[in-house]
């Protein structure tokens, strides 16, 4: 029996994109919160974290993920604004919204869980939330600060929203990686 493959589905962000995210992360780090920052090459949008999937599973989750694209057209997205899972005290998650293309990525998102719930995986229960994660707070120190800092904002170029992708997750001591295992063009 192989090992078993930690996999999830997601929109990549370009890479000019991700540069201008970075520096604004770099903004909020002088706030020396205690947080686990995403490193720029592993940003992205996720649609769906199925977890650990069987390899001989994962034929069928490409088939599951290229049926829910299967018709649907690409779209824009713009970031914009910023805020903290959970809202209020306490945060966990920093993350980077959408002012455009939210409800576009959320019936995407929809469409795969759908899909991947026909072939047996089980269905997200919490609504989907279309963000992109900044950092992972370790402690709440200098949270304040930094959530603070946040509130200046962001205000990114729109991108084209063109591909889905199921990531393998690799969980090292230096942080997690992510490599591309198949990608499913969007129409037009
Ligand atoms: P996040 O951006 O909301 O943190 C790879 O781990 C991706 O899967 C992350 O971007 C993470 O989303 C998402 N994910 C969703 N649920 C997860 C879970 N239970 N454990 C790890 N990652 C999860």
């Amino acid at each position: 029996m192989s090992e078993p493959v930690r996999t999830f589905i997601a929109v990549c962000i370009p890479s000019a994109l991700r540069r201008d995210l970075e520096e604004f992360t770099n903004r909020l780090r002088r706030s020396r919160a205690d947080v686990k920052w995403v490193r720029l090459e592993n940003m992205h949008l996720t649609l769906k974290f199925l977890g650990n999937v069987a390899a001989d599973r994962l034929q069928p989750v490409f088939r599951a993920v290229e049926r829910a694209v299967s018709g649907r057209r690409s779209f824009d997205i713009q970031f914009g604004g910023c805020g903290t899972f959970p809202g209020g005290g306490h945060p966990r998650v920093l993350w980077v919204g959408l002012r455009q293309g939210a409800e576009s990525l959320r019936d995407l998102a929809a469409a795969v869980d759908e899909s991947l719930a026909a072939e047996g995986f089980e269905r997200e229960r919490r609504p989907f939330s279309a963000h992109l994660t900044l950092g992972r707070v370790r402690s709440q120190q200098g949270i304040k600060a930094c959530v603070e800092a946040m509130q200046t904002g962001i205000e990114l170029e729109p991108f084209r929203v063109k591909e889905v992708t199921i990531f393998r997750s690799d969980l090292h001591p230096s942080g997690p990686k992510y490599t591309p295992l198949h990608s499913i063009q969007l129409e037009g």
